[in-house]
This record gives structure tokens, sequence and C-alpha cells, in this order.
């Protein structure tokens, strides 16, 4: 068994789907690594989200590496839309089967990373008192990895038991007989909330904005369409690789307005048969064209007052506040439907937001007391930019990237900034990330990475630095076609409007995978344009 060296050439931080494809790539292209990871396993996102219910929104036959054929014909999923605890099995069956584990440390969070001008190397520091001192920093931390809770007084004071989506305990949770609160309703908490209601006793959902969602229809995997898939794998996963979101739908290009109303209805009515978030590529222009979306939108909100039989409470469930698809699209398994059960509650914190919680509930503004035995915060994430800051490396003269990036984060194609050189980021802001099938994003940029590092291995860099004028360019093309869509115009954690205080700026670049990938590609094929490389022609090998 080969050791990993105390000093290897690159340290990974996490061992999520990105760290572990990472691990793989170096190990294959003869580089040393050590990954630290703050969890006990290997799963990243699907570690740490084993809420009841917690289920991907991307087809199981596209979640998956499509690096490895042989892999992905001998793997087989369950489910059309895979749970938590398979993607989680399946993560493991990656590490073992890649032999990963004996280059990544469980249990140890990266607690800082300075950047030594002089020696060109990365210092890293860890919670369990490692140093290591390495030419190369990759982050694959997560985009949705930095839970938070709300501001909201008083939680410490609460007498029951608090839990939160992202970071959900291992053991099981029993919630029979209780009276529950979930706060929050995105994505997290639509997939929670219908599972806890058939346990509960009593389920308090706290509302403070509705959110589109399109049912999943989850079923048992079909063999015949697993098999149509796997009879030409890498042929659809290169085919996914060319769409805007990496994921293979069946895209209209017809705009929703070219098309007569009964065309345009027969269409959503069979997307949302056919069920997840296929739904909104309906039509080529939904999240460009305003009146467009709003057919969209008109026909959700239409399907939840046919769902819910409460008149009030199917009009306090439908979104009217930001275009459908602007914040995340939810995919959901009854979540309109529960709030038809005789235990489910619905509180409008637009109407009466929360004062406080006390130690026996939730106090509204109104001085009612929802009491409650648990409450399960579904408030998501520092998204993008959180669990970089919290290790809050610094580079170039010492420089924080907290204080670097106080106006938003800026990055050249998502993967390095100015100012820490040598730093890669897995997903980072400015790269398509979120907006796509993670794992098709995850391979490019580990690709791209690894493939950086053996170009500057060959031609005896050391040193590689994103140049401010090509992030400056990067940032304004990111932001241009970010403008040509409706996205700003949604207070969503993509624009950081979830976390007091963060910058108002969208985060992830919207001008698609093939796109995306076209640029990174240009960039290396030129030798790294808008990179600026030091040699050091000993070091060449
Ligand atoms: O988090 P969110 P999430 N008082 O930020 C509310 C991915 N994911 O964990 O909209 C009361 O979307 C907040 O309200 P508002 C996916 O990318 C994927 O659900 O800010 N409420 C909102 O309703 C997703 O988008 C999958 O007004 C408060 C909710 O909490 C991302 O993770 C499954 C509040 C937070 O929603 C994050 O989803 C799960 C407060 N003080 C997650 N603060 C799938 O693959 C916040 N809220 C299907």
């Amino acid at each position: 068994m080969v050791q990993t060296p105390s000093n290897p050439d690159v340290v990974v931080v996490g061992a999520g789907f990105a760290g572990l494809y990472m691990l793989h790539r170096l190990r294959d292209a003869g580089f040393t690594a050590m990954a630290f990871e703050r969890a006990t396993g290997v799963g990243g996102t699907w570690y740490w989200n084993r809420y009841p219910g917690a289920r991907c929104d991307v087809e199981s036959m596209q979640y998956s590496y499509g690096f490895d054929e042989a892999m992905q014909q001998e793997w087989h999923w369950s489910e059309r839309f895979a749970g938590q605890p398979e993607i989680l099995r399946y993560a493991n069956w990656v590490a073992d089967r890649l032999d990963l584990r004996r280059d990544i440390r469980f249990e140890t969070s990266v607690t800082s990373a300075e950047w030594d001008e002089a020696a060109c190397l990365w210092t890293v520091r860890t919670d369990r008192g490692d140093k290591l001192r390495v030419r190369y920093l990759v982050m694959a931390t997560g985009c949705l990895s930095a839970a938070r809770l709300p501001e909201i007084e008083g939680i410490a004071d609460f007498r029951g038991n608090t839990y939160h989506t992202g970071q959900w305990p291992h053991e099981p949770v029993d919630f029979t007989g209780q009276r529950v609160a979930v706060i929050g309703t995105g994505s997290s908490g639509i997939q929670a909330i219908p599972v806890i209601a058939e346990q509960a006793a009593q389920l308090t959902v706290f509302q403070r904005t509705p959110n589109f969602s399109i049912p999943t229809h989850n079923q048992p995997m079909d063999t015949e369409y697993e098999n149509l898939w796997k009879s030409d794998y890498s042929g659809r996963r290169e085919r996914a690789r060319g769409m805007r979101t990496g994921i293979l739908h069946d895209l209209n290009d017809k705009g929703a307005l070219e098309v007569e109303e009964a065309e345009r209805r027969a269409e959503y009515e069979r997307r949302w048969e056919r069920g997840g978030t296929a739904f909104m590529v309906a039509f080529n222009d939904l999240v460009t064209n305003a009146a467009a979306n709003d057919t969209a939108a008109e026909f959700v909100r239409a399907k939840i007052s046919a769902t819910v039989r409460d008149p009030q409470l199917a009009e306090l469930l439908a979104p009217k506040d930001h275009p459908i698809g602007t914040k995340r699209i939810c995919a959901d398994s009854g979540y309109y439907e529960t709030f038809n059960r005789p235990n489910v509650a619905l509180v409008d914190l637009r109407a009466t937001p929360i004062q406080r919680i006390v130690p026996e509930g939730v106090l509204l503004s109104d001085e009612t007391l929802r009491p409650v035995d648990s409450i399960i915060y579904a408030t998501g994430f520092d998204a993008m930019t959180g669990a970089l800051t919290a290790i809050n490396p610094r580079g170039v003269g010492g420089l924080p990237l907290t204080e670097v990036w106080a106006e938003g984060p800026k990055t050249y194609l998502g993967l390095c900034t100015v100012g820490f050189p040598n730093m890669f980021i897995i997903t980072g802001p400015g790269s398509p990330s979120v907006l796509t099938n993670m794992i098709v994003s995850i391979e490019q940029h580990v690709d791209w990475i690894v493939d950086c590092m053996a170009w500057m291995r060959r031609h005896g860099a050391v040193r590689l630095e994103a140049e401010a004028t090509a992030q400056e360019r990067w940032m304004e093309h990111n932001n241009e076609v970010a403008r040509r869509t409706l996205y700003p115009r949604a207070g969503s954690w993509y624009m950081g409007a979830n976390v007091q205080g963060k910058p108002r700026v969208f985060m992830p670049y919207i001008g698609g995978v093939a796109a995306y990938r076209q640029a990174c590609d240009n960039a290396a094929k030129d030798s790294y344009s808008g990179f600026l490389l030091q040699m050091d022609r000993a070091a060449a090998q």
C-alpha cells in the first residue's frame, strides 16, 4: 500500500463527489494528494442531508459519475430519482472501488491556508494539528455545505429537540406523537414536510416565501429505461455535456408565446405528468421572457389551487413574488397534497412573523404561541461562498479571502481568484455549478484542474494565478448573461439574498455548460491564457 507523504503535492478540502473524483484523477496523473474531510465518511452533501425525504431531483441515470464505463454499467439505481441513502451508498462504493480512503483524513477540518510567496507553497493547517506545505490547494468544499440557522432570537432557549436539514443526525429520528415545526419551504423543507407529516401528531409549517414545486412522480427504476441508457451510456453523457444544464432533457426549442394556448397547456400538462424539473425546459424562453414565464407560473398556481382543498391555504401556498425557476425550482413527492391532512397547519410568516423562539415553541409577532416538541430548521445554506470563507485562505500579501470578496465573489472561470495562486475551486462562483447537474460540472472542473497541473509540471511552471483583467472580463460577462435572464429578479440564495449582509450578486454562471466548457478549454489550449504563470525551469519534468 502506498503511504500518503506528509507533504503531498496537493491538499484537497472535502471528500464529496468533487473531492473523490479529484483524488482519483490526481493519483492517475502521478500527483500525491491528501484530502481532509470534516465528516466521518465520504459523500459531502449526501452525507449531511439525511433528513426524511431527501432525494435528488436529477434522474439517477444522470446523477452519477460518467468517467468510467465499467462503473456506470455495473451500478444499478433502484429508483428513477434516487433517495439520499442510495446516493450515499454509491459514493461509498466509488470510494472503495477506487481505493480512495487511504488518502482521506476523516473528522478533520482544514482551519487555515496561507500562501507563502517566496516558496510558492500553501501552508495548510487542520484542527488536528496537521501542518502541510503543498504546491496546490483544491477547494472541493461544495456549494451548499455551510448550513445556516436563521437570525431568529431565542433559538438556544428552546426546550425540545432542534434539527437542521443540512446537519441531520445519523440515528433515526422518530417524530411519532410529536408536535413538530418546520421553518423554511425551500427544496429541503418541501421534501421533508410530506414525510414528517405522516409521522407527527401535528406539523406546523412556517412559510416566509412560497416556492414553486413540481411533482417527481418518482417510481422504481424501469428496466427498459435503464437498459436504454446503458446501451449508449457514454454517448448520452457526451450529449448531456452539450446541454445548458448538463442534463439530457427533452428541450423544446419553441417560445411559450409562439404557440396557441391549448398547445402550451398540453405541453405543461405532459411535463407535469412526467414529473421532475424538465418542466422548466417546456419552452425555450421561460427564464428569459417574463410573459412566457408567467404562463408556466400560472399553470403551477392553478395546479396548487386544484390540489389544496382549502382555497385560502392554496392562495398562501401559491408563489407570486418571483418568476418560476428564478429561485431553484423544487421537486416533491406529495407536497401540496400534504396540506389537505388534518394534522398539518401553515403559518404565513409574511402576515405574522416569528417574534422569537421560546422554551415551549414558536412565539409569533401577534403574541400567539405555537407550542412544539421539535423544531426543524430547513433554512438553507450560506451558498457558494460560505464553506470557502469559513476557511478564509490568505493569499498574496496575507490578504484574507473574506476581504478580497467583500463585495461578492470574483473569479476567473469560477476556478481561480486573483491573489490566490495555485488555489483551485471546484464548481466555484462564476461557474455553472448549481444551475447544472453537479456531477457533470464537477467532472469537467476536476479534469481541467488536473490537466492544468500536469501541464504546469511538464512546462516547469510553479505558480499560476488568475490575471486581474481576465477576471474582470469574466465577471462582466457573468453579470451580462445573468442580466439577460429573469434570475436577478428573485431574492434567492443564487443572489446571496438569504444571508443578512451578504452582497447581492448573481453567483453562478448562467451561460450554460457547453459555452462554459468551451471558455475553459480555450484558455487551456492557449497555454492558459488569462493566467499569470511563473516558470522554474529546473522543476520541469
Ligand atoms: O434552502 P433554501 P434548502 N424565517 O435556501 C426560509 C439544494 N437542494 O435547504 O425564501 C423563516 O432554498 C427561506 O425563506 P425565504 C437546492 O439547490 C436540492 O431548502 O428566504 N424562514 C426558505 O423558504 C436548493 O435550492 C435538493 O423567504 C426562513 C428556506 O428557509 C438548495 O439545496 C434537496 C428564514 C430556505 O430554503 C437549498 O435548499 C434539497 C427565517 N429567518 C436541497 N430564513 C434536491 O436535489 C430562511 N428561511 C431535490
